[in-house]
């Protein structure tokens, strides 16, 4: 049986890798932070008692800003595969703690690989990097695109992407990089720019809601379906050698297409509820980002099969639908004909357990 370690398994991405690696018979070991509140709602309907003799799902209490804790749990896990996903994710709230974002994003990566190194565990090991890396770079971005950070996130992204790089010429350990381009699902934080306008279509229909606060409506993102990007990271690591890869749909379009699509699928103008609010704006921003993920496409095959609009309507079916409405189904059904086998439309993030916060971002 494999056994693999994630950081970041409450996070969306790390919640849809658990349910995937489980479905292929791994045993999967999580690391998760020590809240006050609940922070593993996104697993919960994969959780299991660890007394249990056939579990094979496992969480520690563990931080990034600690390398002996890390290194005692990979020495005592000894995992086939890391899959390192946690990190401080959001760009806009880089700007305010650039500081912590450069510890947990940036040094994180450097302390998981250390531990891997010390603790003399034969491990491959994936680093989540990010589009964000390319900044101002021309679109379509690849591989052999040259990085020009543009935010603290992204600085600290450049510096756990090379020191991974660092750790596979120096070392000789499997150490990979997926470049993700923008992914997003019914997961997705509530104060990403996607996940907030599917929530406020839905609060919107609701009656609770009649105005939606955003910043720049001009930037051009590449948004995929997360579930389809978490496959693409399990194949990086099954390559027979380390490299890294760019994942993204090579499709482009505005925050105003994402709201345009978005209210439109129920039948309302975006116009009449959006308002341009200064504090959504970021003192730097990217205008464009598209990919080209041919080489992942050469190499194992990965292309995505959800677009654009299908995103946007699975979206926000579950967003109307977690509010006690009926939504209009699209989604569903793209969920249903396209089967992912082991991800299913009844799978998604129990809605009774999400959290009720605003979006402050
Ligand atoms: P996410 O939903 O924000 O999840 C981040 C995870 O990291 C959460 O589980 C979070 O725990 C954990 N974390 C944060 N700080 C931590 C700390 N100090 N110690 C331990 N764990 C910590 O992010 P995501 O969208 O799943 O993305 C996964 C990874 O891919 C991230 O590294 C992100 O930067 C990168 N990435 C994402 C995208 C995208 O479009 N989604 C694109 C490119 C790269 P809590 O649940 O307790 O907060
Ligand atoms: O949804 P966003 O916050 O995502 P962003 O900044 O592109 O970062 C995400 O994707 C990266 C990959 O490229 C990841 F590495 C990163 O971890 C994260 O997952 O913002 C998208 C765009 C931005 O241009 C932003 O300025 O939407 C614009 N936007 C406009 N109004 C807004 C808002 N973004 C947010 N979060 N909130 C707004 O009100």
């Amino acid at each position: 049986m494999n056994r693999a370690l994630i950081t970041g398994i409450s996070g969306q991405d790390g919640s849809y890798l658990a349910e995937l690696l489980l479905a292929k018979g791994y045993e999967v070991h999580g690391l998760i932070r020590r809240a006050s509140t609940f922070n593993t709602y996104r697993i919960e309907h994969i959780y299991q008692d660890p007394h249990d003799p056939g579990a094979r799902l496992f969480l520690y209490y563990g931080d990034l800003a600690n390398l002996e804790q890390l290194a005692n749990i990979i020495y005592n896990v000894r995992p086939d595969e890391v899959y390192h996903l946690g990190a401080q994710s959001h760009v806009k709230v880089s700007f305010e703690m650039p500081e912590y974002t450069g510890d947990i994003t940036g040094l994180g990566t450097a302390r998981i690989l250390e531990a891997i190194r010390r603790s003399g565990v034969r491990t491959r090991f994936y680093q989540a990097s990010s589009s964000e890396m390319f900044g101002d770079a021309p679109a379509p971005q690849n591989e052999r695109t040259s990085l020009q950070p543009r935010s603290p996130y992204a600085a600290a992204k450049v510096y756990a992407h090379w020191i991974t790089v660092t750790y596979r010429e120096s070392y000789g350990i499997f150490a990979s990089s997926g470049i993700l381009f923008n992914h997003e699902s019914p997961r997705r934080g509530e104060t990403f720019v996607t996940r907030k306008i599917t929530r406020a279509v839905a609060a919107v229909l609701a009656g609770r809601q009649n105005r939606l606060f955003l910043g720049n409506l001009d930037a051009k993102r590449d948004w995929g379906y997360a579930p389809e990007y978490v496959e693409a990271i399990w194949k990086i690591l099954q390559q027979d050698r380390a490299d890294d890869f760019v994942i993204g749909t090579g499709e482009t379009h505005s925050v105003r297409d994402f709201l345009e699509e978005a209210f439109a699928y129920v039948g309302l103008d975006w116009r009449e509820y959006v308002t341009a609010d200064p504090r959504y704006f970021r003192p730097l921003d990217i205008p464009v980002l598209r990919a080209d993920a041919s080489k992942a496409n050469h190499e194992f095959g990965w292309e995505p099969r959800v677009s654009f609009g299908e995103l946007v309507r699975i979206m926000v079916d579950h967003d109307v639908a977690r509010l006690g409405l009926e939504p209009p189904g699209e989604g569903r059904k793209v969920l249903e004909e396209k089967r992912f086998g082991w991800h299913r439309w009844n799978a998604q993030t129990p809605a009774a357990l999400e959290s009720n916060l605003e979006a402050v971002w």
